[in-house]
């Protein structure tokens, strides 16, 4: 959606022109998953998909939210009482941000927002992320409030966690409000430190979407999140980024075999997190293509995170591609999509390798989205 066409959707909803428009992208996380609330390391890039949030400033108490995707339903609520809506799910997005913005923040007022957005849903891609991350960005310009990336990344999380119920890290918000354009972003999800990384001119970011799809709140993530926790409590470790192999090993006659295979997971995947960072940095992709195979081989088995249809396109297209690129599933898992650092002269051959073989083994129809790294919210 161009701003232009999004302006004239506006005034014609709220009948004057917006104040601002404001987007934030969602993400596609090439390596380190699960690690982020494990306060590990992670690898994401902010992609060319995102949401659009338009805004005014109203003089009374009211939030006003139409949302384009869905039938132009209109969603309001006073921020003197804000509470969860059962009958339209989308506006707890909102009605959580904004609960954590006025707890943070003085000086937020009555807003009509606009929003539309074209993440894919469900597929693990961060649509929620960039739209908690939007709708931040569009009131804190909207009321010059002093919120940065990483302050609305904090509050994007915890709105998804005290007010939508999905116990989510930080990666997701983080890269979406602070992606920079062309890079990928090594976060350290403990010290919050980020080191923007240069994506290869070589090779192309290629999101294949499975179009099996899973909501994380339904879906087994939290269970994850407390399997994680404790791994750590009998690790007797603050969290997972201090465990070790050897330590697990030590500990492994004491533990569930579950727990066990957990921690594995993130014990391994924080080390191929930093080792495929550093190798993409000096342009070493085979070390790339090594770790993001064990990653997914590690989700497949030891977190127990993908299913059959994604592990085959992983499957299809390393056959395909080998070790001059990379690939695995991207994001929370139990569906959603498969991400591939595809050498630029093979993307083709991918898409038409996905084309011949996804459906026929599956009964699933792929979308393939070859993307770029773009920078993070902006309003
Ligand atoms: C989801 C969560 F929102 C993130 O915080 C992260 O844990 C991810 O799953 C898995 O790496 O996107």
């Amino acid at each position: 959606m161009d701003k232009q066409t999004l302006a004239t959707e506006f005034s014609q909803h709220y009948a004057h022109t917006p104040a601002l428009i404001a987007h934030a992208p969602g993400r596609v996380n090439l390596i380190g998953e699960h690690t982020d609330y494990n306060d590990g390391f992670v690898f994401p890039a902010a992609i060319n998909f995102g949401t659009w949030v338009a805004a005014s400033k109203r003089d009374d108490n009211a939030m006003v939210i139409t949302a384009m995707d869905y039938g132009n339903q209109v969603n309001s609520f006073s921020l003197d009482a804000i509470e969860y809506d059962e009958s339209q799910g989308w506006a707890n997005y909102v009605r959580g941000v904004v609960k954590v913005l006025q707890d943070a923040l003085p000086g937020l007022g009555g807003a009509n927002l606009l929003v539309t957005g074209n993440v894919p849903q469900g597929a693990g891609l961060s649509s929620s992320a960039s739209f908690e991350i939007a709708v931040l960005k569009a009131l804190s310009a909207l009321y010059g409030l002093p919120l940065d990336g990483v302050q609305a990344a904090l509050l994007g999380q915890k709105a998804e966690n005290t007010f939508v119920g999905c116990s989510c890290g930080i990666m997701d918000q983080l890269i979406s409000a602070m992606g920079k354009e062309g890079n990928a972003m090594l976060l350290d999800c403990e010290s919050l430190a980020i080191e923007h990384s240069p994506l290869p001119a070589t090779h192309q970011i290629v999101i294949i979407n499975s179009n099996v799809k899973r909501g994380l709140v339904d879906s087994e993530y939290n269970l994850r999140r407390e399997q994680c926790e404790q791994g750590a409590a009998i690790l007797n470790v603050a969290s997972l980024r201090q465990a070790t192999q050897a330590m697990l090993e030590e500990a492994k006659p004491s533990m569930p075999e579950v727990v066990y295979k957990r921690v594995k997971h993130i014990v391994t995947e924080n080390a191929r997190t930093l080792a495929a960072s550093a190798a993409l940095k000096t342009g070493d992709i085979e070390t790339v293509s090594k770790a993001m195979a064990q990653s997914h081989i590690s989700m497949r088995d030891d977190f127990e995170i993908t299913v059959p249809p994604i592990d085959f396109l992983v499957e299809i297209i390393n056959d395909l591609i080998g070790a001059s690129g990379g690939v695995r599933m991207t994001g929370g898992g139990f569906g959603g999509c498969v991400v591939a650092l595809v050498p630029t002269d093979s993307v083709a051959a991918v898409k038409q390798c996905v084309a011949d073989k996804y459906y026929p083994a599956t009964g699933y129809q792929a979308d393939v989205y070859v993307c770029t790294a773009t920078q993070g919210a902006f309003a």
